[in-house]
Protein backbone atom coordinates (compact mmCIF):
# COMPACT_ATOMS: atom_id res chain seq x y z
CA UNK A 1 0.00 0.00 0.00
CA UNK A 2 1.91 2.56 -1.52
CA UNK A 3 -0.54 5.43 -0.24
CA UNK A 4 -0.09 5.65 3.55
CA UNK A 5 3.37 6.51 3.32
CA UNK A 6 2.17 9.50 1.84
CA UNK A 7 -0.83 10.58 3.88
CA UNK A 8 1.08 10.05 7.29
CA UNK A 9 3.47 12.19 5.91
CA UNK A 10 0.75 14.92 4.90
CA UNK A 11 -1.06 14.34 8.13
CA UNK A 12 2.66 15.54 10.25
CA UNK A 13 3.16 17.99 7.62
CA UNK A 14 -0.19 19.71 8.17
CA UNK A 15 -0.15 19.01 11.90
CA UNK A 16 2.95 21.08 12.23
CA UNK A 17 2.31 23.89 10.16
CA UNK A 18 -0.98 25.85 10.06
CA UNK A 19 0.41 27.80 7.40
CA UNK A 20 0.28 24.30 4.74
CA UNK A 21 -3.87 24.80 5.12
CA UNK A 22 -4.38 28.14 5.56
CA UNK A 23 -6.35 29.37 2.85
CA UNK A 24 -4.78 32.46 1.05
CA UNK A 25 -6.38 34.13 -1.81
CA UNK A 26 -4.01 32.93 -4.29
CA UNK A 27 -4.59 29.39 -4.01
CA UNK A 28 -8.90 29.88 -3.45
CA UNK A 29 -7.97 31.62 -7.24
CA UNK A 30 -6.74 27.78 -8.63
CA UNK A 31 -9.64 26.20 -6.03
CA UNK A 32 -12.69 25.59 -7.60
CA UNK A 33 -14.55 23.73 -5.06
CA UNK A 34 -14.00 26.75 -2.74
CA UNK A 35 -16.47 29.64 -3.05
CA UNK A 36 -15.20 32.54 -3.69
CA UNK A 37 -16.02 35.53 -1.86
CA UNK A 38 -17.08 38.35 -4.21
CA UNK A 39 -18.68 41.72 -2.71
CA UNK A 40 -19.96 44.32 -4.48
CA UNK A 41 -17.11 47.48 -5.73
CA UNK A 42 -18.85 50.15 -3.72
CA UNK A 43 -18.41 52.90 -5.45
CA UNK A 44 -20.65 56.92 -5.38
CA UNK A 45 -20.01 60.11 -6.55
CA UNK A 46 -19.74 62.92 -3.50
CA UNK A 47 -19.51 66.20 -5.04
CA UNK A 48 -17.65 65.57 -7.88
CA UNK A 49 -15.44 62.87 -5.73
CA UNK A 50 -15.78 59.26 -6.58
CA UNK A 51 -15.69 58.15 -3.24
CA UNK A 52 -14.59 54.60 -2.73
CA UNK A 53 -15.69 52.49 0.04
CA UNK A 54 -12.77 49.86 1.18
CA UNK A 55 -12.90 47.78 3.64
CA UNK A 56 -9.54 45.70 4.74
CA UNK A 57 -9.43 42.30 6.71
CA UNK A 58 -7.06 39.32 7.41
CA UNK A 59 -5.61 39.34 4.55
CA UNK A 60 -7.32 41.32 1.95
CA UNK A 61 -8.91 44.24 0.75
CA UNK A 62 -12.23 44.73 -0.71
CA UNK A 63 -12.43 45.60 -3.43
CA UNK A 64 -8.48 44.72 -4.20
CA UNK A 65 -9.11 46.23 -7.95
CA UNK A 66 -9.89 49.87 -7.99
CA UNK A 67 -10.75 51.62 -11.55
CA UNK A 68 -11.46 54.96 -12.00
CA UNK A 69 -10.38 57.43 -14.93
CA UNK A 70 -7.49 60.10 -15.74
CA UNK A 71 -8.64 63.27 -13.98
CA UNK A 72 -11.34 61.64 -11.33
CA UNK A 73 -11.91 63.52 -7.92
CA UNK A 74 -10.97 59.85 -6.00
CA UNK A 75 -11.16 59.20 -2.34
CA UNK A 76 -10.72 55.85 -0.65
CA UNK A 77 -12.11 55.59 2.53
CA UNK A 78 -11.14 52.22 4.23
CA UNK A 79 -12.09 50.59 7.23
CA UNK A 80 -10.55 47.76 9.20
CA UNK A 81 -13.05 44.74 10.13
CA UNK A 82 -10.08 42.77 12.30
CA UNK A 83 -7.00 44.02 13.47
CA UNK A 84 -4.68 47.21 12.46
CA UNK A 85 -3.42 46.83 9.04
CA UNK A 86 -1.55 49.57 6.62
CA UNK A 87 -1.83 50.55 3.80
CA UNK A 88 1.29 51.26 0.97
CA UNK A 89 0.64 52.89 -2.10
CA UNK A 90 3.53 54.20 -3.71
CA UNK A 91 2.52 55.69 -6.75
CA UNK A 92 0.68 58.52 -4.26
CA UNK A 93 3.90 58.20 -1.70
CA UNK A 94 1.24 57.42 0.98
CA UNK A 95 1.51 54.57 3.52
CA UNK A 96 -1.22 54.92 6.41
CA UNK A 97 -2.26 52.60 9.61
CA UNK A 98 -5.94 51.57 9.38
CA UNK A 99 -6.99 50.94 12.34
CA UNK A 100 -10.04 49.06 13.53
CA UNK A 101 -12.62 51.75 14.11
CA UNK A 102 -11.44 54.42 12.14
CA UNK A 103 -11.92 55.61 8.94
CA UNK A 104 -8.81 56.40 6.53
CA UNK A 105 -9.58 58.89 4.41
CA UNK A 106 -7.03 58.70 0.85
CA UNK A 107 -7.80 61.81 -1.81
CA UNK A 108 -5.86 62.26 -4.53
CA UNK A 109 -6.19 63.29 -8.74
CA UNK A 110 -5.88 60.20 -10.82
CA UNK A 111 -2.72 60.17 -12.64
CA UNK A 112 -1.07 59.44 -14.22
CA UNK A 113 -2.81 56.26 -16.35
CA UNK A 114 -1.44 52.62 -15.50
CA UNK A 115 -1.81 49.93 -13.10
CA UNK A 116 -0.56 51.15 -9.95
CA UNK A 117 0.19 48.23 -6.88
CA UNK A 118 -1.07 48.42 -3.34
CA UNK A 119 0.07 46.71 -0.15
CA UNK A 120 -0.42 45.91 3.22
CA UNK A 121 2.14 47.87 5.24
CA UNK A 122 1.54 46.53 8.52
CA UNK A 123 2.25 42.51 9.63
CA UNK A 124 -1.32 41.86 10.39
CA UNK A 125 -1.10 37.75 10.49
CA UNK A 126 0.62 34.71 8.22
CA UNK A 127 -1.65 35.69 5.17
CA UNK A 128 -0.35 39.14 5.26
CA UNK A 129 1.82 38.93 2.72
CA UNK A 130 -0.96 38.42 0.34
CA UNK A 131 -3.12 41.39 1.19
CA UNK A 132 -1.82 43.08 -2.25
CA UNK A 133 -4.12 45.01 -4.66
CA UNK A 134 -4.54 47.94 -7.81
CA UNK A 135 -5.39 51.09 -8.89
CA UNK A 136 -6.18 50.83 -12.63
CA UNK A 137 -6.11 54.39 -14.09
CA UNK A 138 -7.62 54.61 -17.22
CA UNK A 139 -6.30 56.83 -19.62
CA UNK A 140 -8.76 59.47 -20.80
CA UNK A 141 -10.37 59.79 -24.13
CU1 LIG B 1 -2.99 43.54 6.83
Amino acid sequence: MKVFPLLVILLIISACTGELVHVTPKNIENETLLPVPVEPFRVTVQNGVKVVDMEVKQWEFLPAVVEVNEGDKVRLEIRSKDVIHGISIPFLGVNEKIEPGTVVKIDFIAEPPGVHEFKSSVYSGVGYKNMKGKIIINRKG
